[in-house]
């Protein structure tokens, strides 16, 4: 349908254009507008939620006019976009970074406060929007940051889950979990109940020839479910560019309800049937690095996919090209093997809908794609049973068998003597039942690989991708290595670190160039820098003691060692070494005289993250860590030299006051295990240190900040194969400091240790498969290290302001100029340009 608005009518459109408002007078008018208006409230019933809400459809009118602008220019320009395929966006809150990216949080602040409120208490209304487990949706999330903020043509595609991430409250040191229903009101989001596709599940494949002889396949029958697009804008920082976030939400095709059940007297039903059309957008799965194979996780990627390709065709096929431009026109990434189904769904609408030859169509679809790799975990990687897709989407599964029949065939032309490698290679995967391979299917379906830090990337080519390097060539396979956004993990998160910057760097340049930051280098031994530095440090530790305080009554002294473990919990990242090392400091204290505790740095060890619901061993690890802070926290012995804190329910708004107030951090995975890690960067570009093993980005940070700035310890990724077997063999006795703490859990120091079996059984029984045991010792020494380090304050604020000097690297910026230049070829569009009159969307 035509919907542009004839030559003759545009003039008034233009006259009546809409226009964010600049000036504080401006704010105010439209916030006292939207309470007296939009919510119909008044001044004498005009609470913080109200004045949230208000704020927040004022910035929102604000951004939609630039979003629309972008919109059209980037049609008009009619060049190549970029399409971030991800089952996750761990977004956050939107208004504070509303404010700082289009640059008038002083006049919002200025605003509120003549309208009786204080800012800070106006963002802490906001509900996180939680669409992700952890660093996977993280990084999404500062993708489109970048990708707005440098100006490139870029959706992301998404689901609107009705419940996030579930909270987590702790009740008596155990993990529980609350539904995060966070839709109630989330001015953010806007609903285009025009943008709706039906999406297919289930039916069957009926192939005939057609006269030319051509064969044909329909997939037919089964149900019809409707995506409705959910739009939310993504504004770029210090630009007009506004990008879009799209996210389908699932609804039943019938409509409010099936008539004819209705009328036969079967409502229950009707209702039923559209409940569980509805379920497939309703939650989405809390599990980081594990794929658990549910028909529903399935229909949700499908239902996702489908969607987007269909949105993403019809926007091409409006700008008339042949097919084979469609490479110049769309880049698609894959984040992880999630969406590995777009690359099948592409496949199928060219031969089976716009009747492309097979040969034909595989070249477009292996040009669209792009393939991120996050994980070598093979719990994460992801395998879905056959007669499980034989049902559900059965033309998809015939497509996949062609494509692999063909890759087996050339592979066999190549290497024609290794029967072996066939089966290695084959995207079905020849078990009881058997299952489709997602990540080789991802690969044979993409023109790119890439992991996410240098190791990573090399380990992937060495292990598990090794068959894939020598069929393709190692060209296919490429690093990039992740970023964070300086804008909310700098300027939001640390206000006063990145005013002191500025200051010092030529102003805010260095948030769009975060190489600038290498002017610090020169304050590293500047007196009344130094100063400035280490207050900012102290108020944001202040900060979280109050946070810790008003959440678990604990009183914290400031001026501790914060040494801080924040991300989700997994026996990979070994928050168990951790609180072990806790427990034997806790031991050596009570074993000091009360002189020699005089000499000893008071330490605050604070843990934070969730555990996935079915994770007993993560929930085990967050329960231990409880009971040693209730018996430590009241220790008389201990005092000020040891607390230890649960932080409940760690998510981004909480990692904006946690982040900064970190002196060290703990990035402590088994090498090899890591793909990357994020908080790393975010922790060390905050001014802390870290204590890390060789693993995943922690090797490039050193790199950077140079190694006299880092803490490592333990063993290399390179010794973990032969360390595993000595625990298996037998030739490997426990550490003996991991041995008293055992003791000591097993005593019932930390309530009853049977509770706790588990744990120290996985290590003195079990084979101790994450190598805590090896690993102990060098982490015990490293942190005596940190103790002494920490002493010589003036040394340790030298080596936080170099660390943060050299920190440019890790901008999410630098990592999507990679991907636009090494695997999407797409250019920036710069917003100067004219844009072209009255097109619209
Ligand atoms: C895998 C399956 C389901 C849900 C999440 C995953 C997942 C998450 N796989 N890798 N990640 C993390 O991705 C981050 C961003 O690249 C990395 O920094 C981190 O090391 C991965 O564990």
């Amino acid at each position: 349908v035509e919907a542009s608005i004839p030559e003759p009518q545009r003039a008034a459109w233009k006259k009546f254009q809409a226009n964010g408002f600049i000036s504080q007078e401006d704010f105010e008018r439209e916030v006292v507008r939207h309470v007296e208006t939009t919510l119909a409230r008044s001044m004498f019933n005009c609470d913080e939620t109200a004045a949230y809400a208000a704020a927040s459809l004022a910035f929102r009118d604000r951004l939609i006019t630039e979003w629309n602008r972008t919109q059209q220019r980037q049609t008009f320009a009619d060049g190549k976009r970029v399409y971030y395929l991800s089952l996750e966006f761990l977004m956050g809150r939107a208004l504070d970074n509303a404010m700082l990216n289009v640059g008038l949080k002083d006049v919002a602040k200025n605003g509120l406060s003549d309208l009786g409120f204080r800012i800070e208490d106006i963002i802490d209304q906001e509900h996180d929007a939680a669409l992700g487990n952890g660093g996977l949706g993280r990084l999404a999330a500062c993708f489109l940051d970048s990708l707005a903020s440098l100006n490139y043509p870029a959706w992301g595609y998404g689901l609107r889950y009705r419940y996030g991430i579930f909270k987590q409250e702790i009740v008596d040191g155990y993990q529980v979990e609350v539904p995060d229903y966070w839709l109630d009101f989330n001015p953010w989001e806007f609903p285009r109940h025009d943008v709706v596709v039906d999406i297919q599940f289930y039916g069957n494949v009926r192939k005939y020839q057609d006269e030319v002889g051509k064969q044909i396949a329909v997939w037919e029958g089964g149900e019809i479910v409707k995506a409705v697009a959910y739009d939310v804008p993504i504004p770029g920082f210090d630009t007009p560019t506004t990008n879009n976030l799209r996210l389908w939400s699932s609804k039943a095709a019938s409509g409010e309800f099936d008539f004819q059940k209705f009328n036969s007297g079967d409502y229950e039903s009707s209702v039923a049937d559209q409940q569980r059309a509805e379920t497939i957008s309703a939650v989405l799965y809390p599990n980081d690095n594990l794929e658990r194979g549910k028909e529903l996780r399935l229909k949700q990627q499908y239902f996702w996919v489908a969607a987007s390709l269909y949105d993403i065709v019809r926007r091409f096929k409006k700008t008339k090209r042949a097919w084979a431009e469609f490479p110049e026109q769309v880049a698609i990434q894959l984040n992880d093997t999630h969406p590995t189904l777009a690359v099948v769904e592409l496949q199928r609408i060219l031969i089976d809908l716009e009747g492309l030859e097979w040969d034909e169509a595989w070249t477009i679809v292996t040009k669209t794609f792009g393939y991120t790799n996050h994980t070598v975990l093979p719990e994460a990687l992801e395998k879905w049973s056959v007669p499980l897709m034989q049902n559900l989407l059965p033309r998809h599964l015939q497509i996949i068998y062609e494509v692999n029949l063909y890759f087996l065939q050339s592979v066999e032309r190549k290497f024609p003597k290794e029967r072996e490698l066939l089966s290695r290679v084959s995207i079905i995967e020849e078990s009881q039942p058997k299952m489709v391979r997602m990540a080789y299917l991802a690969i044979v379906g993409s023109h790119k690989v890439n992991g996410v830090a240098e190791l990573h990337s090399d380990l992937i080519k060495t292990t598990i991708f090794k068959d894939f390097v020598k069929i393709f060539g190692p060209d296919k396979f490429t690093n990039v290595t992740n970023g964070i956004t300086p804008r909310r993990w700098l300027h939001q998160a640390n206000p006063r670190l990145s005013e002191l910057i500025a200051s010092k760097t030529g102003g805010i340049g260095f948030l769009k160039d975060l190489n600038l930051l290498n002017e610090l280098e020169k304050y590293v031994d500047d007196k009344e820098f130094k100063k400035e530095w280490a207050e900012i440090k102290y108020a944001n530790k202040v900060r979280l003691a109050k946070h810790i305080k008003t959440t678990t009554g604990v009183t914290v002294n400031p001026a501790a060692l914060f040494d801080i473990q924040v991300k989700r919990i997994h026996e990979y990242k070994r928050q168990q070494m951790n609180i072990f090392g806790v427990i034997h400091r806790y031991l050596t204290i009570k074993a000091m005289t009360p002189e020699e505790r005089k000499k000893l740095a008071p330490r605050v060890s604070i843990f934070g993250g969730k555990a996935a619901p079915g994770y007993w061993m993560a929930k085990t690890i967050i329960h231990l860590i409880n009971n040693v802070g209730a018996v430590v926290n009241k220790d008389k012995d201990v005092g000020d030299l040891l607390k230890v804190i649960f932080l409940e329910d760690y998510n981004v708004s909480k990692a904006e006051i946690i982040v900064p107030a970190s002196d060290v951090s703990e990035h402590i995975s088994t090498a090899g295990t890591e793909a990357s890690g994020t908080s790393n960067m975010k922790f060390v570009l905050n001014g802390g240190l870290i204590i890390g093993t060789c693993d995943g980005a922690n090797i490039e940070i050193t790199r950077e900040i140079g190694e006299n700035n880092i803490f490592l310890f333990g063993n290399l990724a390179e010794d973990v194969e032969d360390l595993r077997h000595a625990h298996t063999y037998g030739s490997h006795t426990l550490d003996p400091d991991l041995v008293k703490v055992f003791e000591e859990i097993k005593k019932g120091t930390f309530g009853d240790a049977t509770a706790f079996g588990a744990l120290t059984g996985a290590i003195e029984d079990h084979g101790d498969y994450y190598l805590v045991s090896d690993d102990f010792h060098s982490y015990i020494q490293t942190q005596a290290l940190v103790d002494e380090a920490y002493k010589n304050q003036d040394e340790w604020i030298s080596k936080t302001i170099m660390s943060v000097a050299r920190m440019g690297f890790f901008s999410s910026d630098r990592c999507i100029n990679e991907y636009a230049e090494s695997i999407w070829n797409v250019e920036p569009l710069s917003p100067k340009k004219e844009t072209a009159p009255g097109l619209l969307m």
